[in-house]
Parts: C-alpha cells; sequence; structure tokens
C-alpha cells in the first residue's frame, strides 16, 4: 500500500509520473476512488490554488498540477463511470464560456455516467449557443454547469436566460456547481439544483428526474 499522502506531493509538484505510479498502486491495494479522489487528490489542487493565490507559485505550476491530476483521474474515470443502474437521462455537460477549468466538470461528468445518466460533455468555454444547438438535435433532460472563475459565473445566468428566450427553459433541468458557486447564486439565476461536490451533483440530478 502506497503511502498516499505522497500522492498529493506528486500532484503539489506537477509529478504526473509519480501521481500515476501511486494511483495505480492504491487502486491495486483496492483503497476506494472516491477516497482517493476527495482525501489526496483535490487537497492537493486546493493547496496549489493556496500558493498561487499568495504569489507561492504561477500559472505554469497550476498547469502542472492540473496535468498530474488529470493522469491521475484517467486511471480512476472508469470506475467513477462504471454502471450498473439502468438510465435515467440525458444530461448536457460543460464549462461556461470563458471558463477553461474542467477537472470537476470531469468528474461530475463521470459520476453521473456512474449514476445511469447519458452524459453528453460539451467541454471547457461553452457558449449558450452550443447548448441551444444540442438542444435542438436531441432529447435531453438535463443542462449541468461549471464555473471555476467569479468572472464567469454570470454565464451560467447568461445560459438560463438564452433557454428562456428560445423557449425550452421548461423543457430541461438546471443544475450548477463550481468553486465560487453558492446555492444563494443558484437560487437567484433560478438553477433546479446546486452542489458544491461531483457527489451530492448526482443526488440532485437524481432527485430532478425522480431516479
Ligand atoms: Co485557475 N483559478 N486560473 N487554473 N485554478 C482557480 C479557480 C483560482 C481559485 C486559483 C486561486 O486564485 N486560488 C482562481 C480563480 C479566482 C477567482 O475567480 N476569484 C484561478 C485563476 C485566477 C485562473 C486564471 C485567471 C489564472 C491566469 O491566467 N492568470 C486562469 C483562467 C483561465 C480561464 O479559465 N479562462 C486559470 C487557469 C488555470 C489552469 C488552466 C492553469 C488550470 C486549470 C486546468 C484544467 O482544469 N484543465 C487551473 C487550476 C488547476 C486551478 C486550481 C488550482 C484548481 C482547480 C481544480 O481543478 N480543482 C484552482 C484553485 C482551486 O480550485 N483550489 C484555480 C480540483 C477540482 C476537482 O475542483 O473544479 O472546484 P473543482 O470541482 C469540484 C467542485 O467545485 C464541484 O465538484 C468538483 C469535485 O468535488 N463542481 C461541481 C465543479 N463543477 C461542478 C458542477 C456541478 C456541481 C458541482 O453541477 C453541474
Amino acid at each position: 500500500m502506497p503511502e498516499l499522502s505522497k500522492l498529493t506531493d506528486a500532484i503539489i509538484d506537477g509529478d504526473s509520473k509519480t501521481a500515476v505510479a501511486l494511483t495505480k498502486e492504491a487502486l491495486d491495494a483496492k483503497v476506494d476512488a472516491q477516497e482517493l479522489v476527495s482525501k489526496y487528490m483535490i487537497p492537493a489542487m486546493d493547496e496549489v490554488g493556496r500558493r498561487y493565490e499568495i504569489g507561492d507559485c504561477f500559472v505554469p505550476e497550476l498547469l502542472i498540477a492540473a496535468r498530474a491530476m488529470k493522469g491521475a483521474l484517467e486511471l480512476i474515470r472508469p470506475l467513477l463511470a462504471a454502471s450498473g443502474a439502468k438510465p435515467v437521462g440525458r444530461v448536457l455537460i460543460g464549462t461556461v464560456k470563458g471558463d477553461l477549468h474542467d477537472i470537476g466538470k470531469n468528474l461530475v461528468a463521470s459520476m453521473l455516467e456512474g449514476a445511469g445518466f447519458e452524459v453528453i460533455d460539451l467541454g471547457v468555454d461553452v457558449p449558450p449557443e452550443k447548448i441551444l444547438g444540442e438542444l435542438k438535435t436531441r432529447k435531453v433532460n438535463m443542462v449541468a454547469l461549471s464555473a471555476l472563475l467569479t468572472t464567469t459565473m454570470p454565464g451560467m445566468k447568461t445560459v438560463i436566460e438564452e433557454l428562456k428566450k428560445a423557449g425550452v427553459r421548461e423543457q430541461v433541468k438546471v443544475i450548477v456547481g463550481g468553486a465560487p458557486v453558492t446555492q444563494r447564486f443558484a437560487d437567484e439565476i433560478g438553477a433546479d439544483g446546486y452542489s458544491d461536490n461531483a457527489n451530492g451533483a448526482v443526488s440532485v440530478a437524481r432527485k430532478l428526474v425522480n431516479a
């Protein structure tokens, strides 16, 4: 069994090779995938964010830490997405326009898949037009939006307004999340659901489709 704090350190240091090797060892030793993510991987990104905020590291360090995190998550995603559940609905997910952060969004997507949702991942920097375009071509139960920047959060409100303008707001549920997003903000913009974490997003989504 690897010393799991070393996984946190490897991600903070942007040491992708070690992060991937330790994740593999941990999974082989039957450490719970969700526990690995929440106890050892997300705290690493929080620490990198903290260092960035106080000027102890810069964008390149954020990038290499994110690369290490993503490398390790590649091994974990299939486990989170593995589903025995019967299909419960189709979700469009994306990070809002102007925002390139996708690690949390990817986690939410995998966990929704694991809960039986069909997930269409629109990626990052998703403009409202792209969402509306998808809604025209296929039946979707829910739109899930992620934002990590205080400057891009208002993009969630724009999506909801555009759904209203296009006359399709009542056809879909909208759930929102991401570090700066709060329940209060979700209520203010008229979202149907909010969670501050990926597990919670799944519970909210299931409730909204009565699954
Ligand atoms: Co950026 N960044 N970043 N960054 N980055 C933050 C968000 C920041 C808080 C760092 C800091 O200052 N402490 C700060 C935002 C400050 C603010 O808005 N007030 C910041 C900044 C400023 C920036 C840039 C502007 C820096 C610059 O260029 N000067 C720039 C913006 C680029 C852009 O988007 N246009 C930028 C760039 C980047 C990188 C590209 C280098 C990289 C992202 C790489 C990638 O995602 N592929 C990056 C990173 C890695 C971070 C931090 C360090 C880590 C983010 C992360 O992946 N966390 C971040 C600091 C932090 O968050 N502590 C920071 C782990 C992830 C699992 O958590 O995404 O929160 P999170 O997801 C959680 C929950 O939020 C929730 O569930 C997830 C799992 O529990 N959740 C949902 C997420 N989406 C959800 C949706 C839901 C429900 C729940 O329903 C639909």
